[in-house]
């Protein structure tokens, strides 16, 4: 799978992917992530990529051209089947989104700054829209890291262990159950018996059922949601 990123803070975005299990999906040539530097595509002398809106306001709105020219280069060397623009007003991020992203062969991340990005480039490029939580960050791009970490761990041979994947949290939008490894006992807080009992059947229903409890108490609105 390829991701290309563009982003006027490319800074942000080396670290992230550059880490376990990003790292290794990179380096098995499970994924690429390509960052583009939106600044490149600035207009004029002074690289500009932003302007006060129109119909007044604080703060500026990144403008049409650069975003559009970017797009436009990327689109002649590849088709992407999902243009993302990363944004606080829209859909929140879930599994099953990140599950449908993972099928993809290339996608391109748009991360927005200031006020965000020109309407026209959404109404004519966008094909998705994602936020990562009801809060604002500063910029797209901690949000575009958590929405490629959330898709590449997904991308089958990424994780040795393919349960592992399947098993996270969310995957059946249940919380994940508790987990214990050794001492069996530390400070008098004892293990669960049937953790210790071998009796597998047995550990998955009472997995499942601590899985339900744990998402009725914490996040009773996972339970109504269908996808
Ligand atoms: Cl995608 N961008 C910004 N700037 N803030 C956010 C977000 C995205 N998702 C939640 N907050």
């Amino acid at each position: 799978m390829r991701i290309d990123i563009i982003s006027v803070a490319p800074d942000l975005l080396e670290s992230p992917f550059n880490h376990s299990i990003v790292k290794r999906a990179k380096d098995k040539g499970l994924a690429e992530i390509i960052i583009h530097d939106l600044r490149a595509y600035g207009l004029g002398n002074y690289k500009q990529i932003d302007d006060t809106q129109f119909g007044g306001g604080a703060g500026m709105v990144m403008m049409i051209e650069p975003i559009a020219n970017c797009i436009k280069k990327l689109q002649s060397e590849r088709a992407y089947e999902e243009i993302i623009y990363m944004t606080p007003d829209a859909k929140t991020l879930n599994q099953a989104t990140a599950n449908t992203l993972s099928l993809k062969e290339n996608i391109l991340i748009l991360t927005g700054h200031y006020k965000g990005v020109d309407q026209r480039i959404r109404d004519k490029y966008i094909t998705k829209e994602i936020s990562i939580g009801d809060y604002v960050l500063t910029g797209g791009e901690l949000a575009a890291a958590v929405l490629v970490d959330a898709i590449v761990r997904l991308i089958p041979g990424v994780i040795g262990d393919e349960q592992s994947a399947l098993t996270d949290s969310f995957q059946d939008n249940l919380l994940s159950p508790p987990v214990y490894t050794r001492p069996s006992q530390f400070e008098g807080m004892k293990v669960p018996d049937v953790l210790l009992s071998g009796n597998f059947p047995k550990i998955e229903d009472w997995r499942s059922d601590q899985a339900y409890k744990r998402t009725e108490e914490i996040r009773p609105d996972l339970l109504d949601e269908t996808s």
